[in-house]
């Protein structure tokens, strides 16, 4: 049977996060085509829109975490905090949406429930939870990586009579902790971030910690107004093009330095200058090997060891926050305001998890092996079900029956991060197998933007109608993926980045570690071989039909 259906637009994205809003420019403005965008909330934002906890804000410097589609953008928009914090991130995706009149192709609190392709019609039918349909000839992803909060399944969570909040899903009105008794479960970066200003505003805050983090001290506060006017704003083309070069996605260089080839006085007086500086600059600006060998890597970790012992001046506690069990970097490397030395506050209490579990969540609180922590508020900092979890919130089914949920059901499998084989014109913005969270996600955002965008052009000039991944390519992409992950530290902690968080998620490492600028090396090197490993055409089913009708 020939194709029956009409396409309603030519794309559906899906979230309205910096990835949603800088596809919807891309497609529509640069383009020209049709878009509807679908996104859960009430506004746009994305991350930013969720994660509203106290003291939320992002651990890449603010002049680097935008858009770059937009000279004008670029030079009018003014950060006030050095990194910025997530009220001003949301006004600044709020400012973008406004300015470029992106809202107008964004349907709100609207949930894509499950995306069908159909395959005699090349066109995928994407429906909601308000019931409604669209059909479209592109699919596109921009849910983001850690997106579905996981709030984990602890006996009796449920009987909980207090208030209890999950990081990633904050009420927009605030929480009021004022002479409260608050838990908070977790210690990555959400927790590492909102126990310091929990802790200024609640009566008693006892933290549950499973595992002890490194965190180096951020040295946060307002904007260098001199380096942003005459560094920054004159030198947006040279600094980004540095930054999607670069390893992470940030205009830095990388110190040479090899941190055994130095005197243990002079290592120790560079980590000392790194302390001081503070933000991820104690990694990349101390020696270039932390990251890389283990020898290397232990004399950071120690240094940060004796930095905790130092700062914080009950021996019971130091036993308790000193990371003994992975690699400085093996999980996400945190940056702090103050963590540390929330722990000699009068009103704080630390449980270790480790030798002293939690048995059950009560009606009053939180009970462990030692005895009953009774509470107001529990917050769980637990994290995410992340690269995946989204995903699997949404009936994805490609051609020949083909289910995205059976298909990732060992871990995701993707060629670059971008498609997956059996998902014509479906595409992930920082799909599991790109550097996505290993890097400053706008960088790597948009880079997916712009390859999608070319690809999408390229198919318009070419009249093609349709583009898979091959399984051969995704096969060896994955391979790659795995490969480059096992020669890196971060095997050497259990993270979510393994999807060790959430029980019974396969371990697999999922984004992509080897950099930026290689990955993006990458992706031009397979669009000048005339995309290598993508399969271009016309939908098979419709040629078919053609032939059997005589066309
Ligand atoms: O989540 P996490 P997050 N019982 O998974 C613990 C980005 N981000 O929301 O380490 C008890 O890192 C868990 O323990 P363990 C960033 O990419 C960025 O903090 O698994 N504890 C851990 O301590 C980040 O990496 C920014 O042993 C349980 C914590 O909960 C990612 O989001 C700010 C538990 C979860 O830490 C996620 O960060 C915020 C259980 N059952 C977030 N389950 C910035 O840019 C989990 N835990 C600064």
């Amino acid at each position: 049977m020939a194709s029956t259906k009409k396409a309603d637009v030519d794309a559906v994205v899906i979230g309205a996060g910096f990835a949603g809003l800088g596809m919807l420019y891309r497609l529509r403005e640069q383009l020209g085509l049709s878009v509807q965008v679908f996104e859960t909330g009430d506004d746009v934002g994305g991350t930013w829109y969720w994660n509203r906890y106290p003291g939320a804000r992002c651990d890449s410097e603010s002049y680097i975490y935008c858009f770059s589609f937009s000279d004008e953008l670029l030079q009018d928009w003014n950060w006030s905090g050095k990194y910025p914090e997530q009220p001003e991130i949301l006004s600044y995706l709020q400012h973008v949406a406004d300015r470029f009149d992106l809202r107008r192709n964004i349907q709100f609190e609207t949930r894509v429930t499950a995306a069908h392709y159909l395959e005699d019609d090349n066109l995928w039918r994407v429906e909601t939870n308000l019931g409604e349909v669209v059909h479209a000839r592109f699919l596109i992803s921009g849910i983001g990586c850690i997106s579905t909060g996981n709030v984990p399944d602890i006996p009796g969570r449920d009987s909980f009579k207090g208030d209890s909040f999950h990081t990633g899903a904050w009420p927009h009105d605030g929480v009021d902790f004022a002479g409260k008794r608050v838990a908070v479960i977790g210690t990555g970066s959400s927790g590492v971030q909102s126990i310091p200003v929990i802790a200024e505003q609640a009566g008693h805050l006892t933290v549950f910690q499973r595992t002890a983090q490194y965190t180096i001290p951020a040295r946060h506060g307002t904007v260098d107004r001199r380096f942003l006017d005459e560094e920054v704003k004159p030198n947006y083309t040279e600094l980004l093009e540095k930054a999607r070069r670069s390893a992470g996605g940030i205009p830095v260089d990388f110190s040479e330095r090899l941190a055994l080839e130095v005197s243990d006085e002079e290592r120790n007086a560079i980590y000392e200058a790194g302390w001081r500086e503070g933000g991820h600059r104690f990694i990349f600006g101390s020696f270039r090997d932390i990251m890389a060998n283990l020898d290397a890597n232990h004399t950071a970790s120690e240094f940060i060891r004796n930095k905790i012992r130092e700062t914080v001046k009950d021996p019971n506690l130091v036993a308790k926050l000193v990371p003994t069990d992975h690699p400085l970097g093996s999980k996400r490397a945190l940056i702090d305001t103050n963590y540390f030395e929330t722990y000699n506050r009068d009103n704080v209490a630390l449980v270790d998890l480790k030798t002293d579990p939690i048995e059950c969540i009560t009606e009053t609180g939180i009970r462990t092996a030692s005895g009953e922590f009774d509470v107001d508020i529990i917050v769980f900092a637990t994290g995410f079900d992340a690269m995946t979890g989204s995903f699997f919130k949404m009936d994805i089914q490609g051609r020949d029956g083909a289910r995205l949920k059976d298909d990732w059901s060992e871990g995701p499998k993707s060629y670059l991060g971008l498609q997956v084989h059996k998902y014509p014109n479906l595409f992930m913005i920082t799909g599991p197998g790109s550097p996505s969270v290993l890097s400053n996600m706008p960088v790597s955002i948009e880079q997916h933007i712009e390859w999608i965008g070319d690809l999408i052009a390229h198919m318009r000039d070419e009249e093609l109608d349709v583009v898979e991944a091959q399984a051969g390519a995704q096969a060896e992409w994955v391979t790659h993926v795995n490969d480059v992950a096992s020669q890196t530290l971060y095997m050497h902690a259990n993270s979510w980045y393994l999807g060790a968080n959430i029980p019974g998620k396969p371990r697999v490492f999922m984004p992509y570690a080897g950099g930026v600028g290689a990955y993006r090396a990458h992706c031009e090197a397979i669009v000048d071989d005339g995309y290598r490993g993508f399969t271009l055409g016309r939908p098979a089913a419709q040629v078919a039909s053609e032939h059997a009708a005589g066309g």
